[in-house]
């Protein structure tokens, strides 16, 4: 599994440097403050439909996005803003030893546009980071 994890960021991060499909929404972006840029990535990469999936995600320095940020708390929320819910599941963050955070008990039940919300603490501030991703593509 850790293979298949490092793999599947490896591979997002090639996309980040250009090699994306356009149709794809964005997997990486600044919190609201500025300070922390998150990649993030769904496995699968296909995010299905009523089923769980995990997320993989890093935290950046904003202003230095080559800077991995290690000591941060990670929280992870998704809702439905048109139908003003959220999941039926709790998701679950756990960091690696390498830094990463890995987020199991995600699952979209209903298709649909969500918003999938990040927020990174260093124990004082609390800033986000949310993104559109439609649920989902068969
Ligand atoms: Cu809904």
């Amino acid at each position: 599994m850790k293979t298949s994890i490092l793999y599947f960021l490896f591979a997002s991060l090639v996309a980040c440097t250009g090699e994306a499909e356009p149709s794809e929404e964005p997997r990486s972006g600044l919190t609201d403050g500025g300070s922390y840029y998150i990649y993030w990535g769904s496995i699968p990469q296909t995010i299905p439909f009523n089923d769980l999936f995990e997320l993989s995600v890093m935290v950046h320095d904003g202003a230095d996005k080559t800077k991995m940020l290690t000591d941060r708390e990670l929280y992870v929320d998704a809702s439905m803003p048109a139908h003003d819910h959220g999941m039926e599941t709790e998701p679950n963050v756990t960091k690696s030893e390498s830094g990463m955070y890995t987020v199991d008990g995600m699952l979209f039940h209903m298709a649909g546009e969500w918003e999938l919300t990040f927020a990174v603490s260093d124990g004082t501030e609390v800033e986000t980071a949310s993104f559109a991703v439609s649920c989902c593509d068969q």
